[in-house]
């Protein structure tokens, strides 16, 4: 079982994680990490915090050389901007950000105590913790790839960019949906047998755990409902080379839980960022005054980074739904027990 959990203010000394589960053996490079870290911080649309940070990580426990040891994988990625106790009080909720829901729930007085871990800053940590899943991945050949599919309705490149310019000018800002992809993804991750262990549920759950997440949709999604069974469904073809097949790949990779073999594919479809320098109607926490929302530095468009955490969260799902079937205390173990799979499965 892998599992792993995140800490870290937006503006707080830095995000920290901690990976556990990871099997002994595994290369792990920091530079790569970098890399994906570096993915995350590009795109069209980011505010003028991405230019303050380059995010890096810090690797302190869990590994030896350069290679995990089976312990816990401690993680960190300094602020450079860490002006968590200077910066002003916030009473003025955003409609769209946790703001409001969370400082009554948690009875603050200022929403910075709120803003500050809704923010998803946290996901530079969710990059690094996939980073990992993936090298861990790419050990049994399974790559993960995502694309932006649309940004404010728009589907051509060069009419994203031209909207999300003019709404930089106009104080507005936009979402969009990511397709994400994992190919070379074994048959039988997953269970049927009980709903949470249905690899489909764990998918979904962590998709719409992402910052801005509304929406995911599992191969066709929401336009399945709207066809006939036979326009659907994946026919089964076989032959003695690669075994058994699918002329389509509508389910996305997954059939009641279970990968059958295919391509897992998830759409994921973001709203917009919250924060908006044309400010929507509100009400001031503390005056109860009409008033309009607060207006913090913010990005205008952060799909392209979306579509890059949306790919460390699959991997993460993928890896943990592997070291379940395939044995998680070695890498030497693991892969014996992925070859005899793979064995079997092609005489089957
Ligand atoms: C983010 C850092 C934040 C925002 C964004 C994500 O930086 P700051 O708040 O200092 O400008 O750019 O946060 C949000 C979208 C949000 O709603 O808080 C990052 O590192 O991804």
């Amino acid at each position: 079982m892998l599992r792993y959990l995140t800490a870290g203010e937006s503006h707080g000394k830095c995000l920290i994680g901690i990976l556990e589960g990871m099997p002994s053996g595994l290369k792990v490079d920091k530079g790569t990490i970098n890399l994906e870290l570096k993915r995350r911080q590009a795109g069209f649309g980011r505010g003028p915090r991405m230019a303050i940070e380059s995010d890096t990580v810090a690797i302190l426990s869990g590994l030896r050389k350069g290679i995990t040891m089976g312990s816990p994988i401690a993680l960190s990625i300094e602020n450079k901007d860490a002006s968590i106790d200077t910066l002003p009080v916030v009473t003025r909720p955003r409609p769209g950000h946790a703001d409001l829901a969370g400082v009554i729930k948690y009875d603050r007085d200022d929403i910075r105590d709120i803003l500050e871990r809704a923010s998803a800053r946290e996901t530079a940590m969710r990059v690094t913790i996939g980073a990992i899943c993936k090298a861990l991945l790419d050990e049994f050949g399974i790559r993960i790839g995502s694309h932006v599919v649309e940004i404010g309705g728009a589907a051509d490149q060069k009419t994203m960019i031209k909207k999300a310019g003019k709404c930089a000018k106009i104080g507005e800002t936009l979402g969009g949906i990511c397709e994400i992809t994992a190919a070379a993804v074994p048959i039988g991750l997953g269970s049927h047998v009980h709903y949470d262990r249905r690899l489909d549920t764990r998918i979904a759950g962590a998709m719409m755990s992402i910052q801005a997440i509304k929406g995911v949709e599992i191969g066709l999604g929401f336009a399945a409902a709207r066809l006939t069974g036979s326009k659907v469904h994946d026919e089964i073809i076989f032959d003695r080379k690669n075994g058994f097949s699918r002329k389509t790949n509508n389910a996305g990779g997954l059939e009641g839980g279970i990968t059958n073999g295919e391509p897992v594919v998830v759409r994921i479809a973001m709203k917009p960022i919250a924060t908006l320098g044309k400010p929507l109607a509100s009400v001031d926490i503390r005056t109860k005054q009409k008033i309009r929302a607060q207006v913090e530095r913010h990005d205008v468009c952060a799909v392209h980074a979306a579509s890059v955490v949306a790919e460390g969260v699959l991997a993460f799902e993928i890896a943990s739904a592997m070291t379940e079937k395939f044995g998680g205390d070695s890498m030497k173990e693991m892969k014996r027990n992925f070859d005899g799979y793979i064995k079997q499965v092609k005489v089957f």
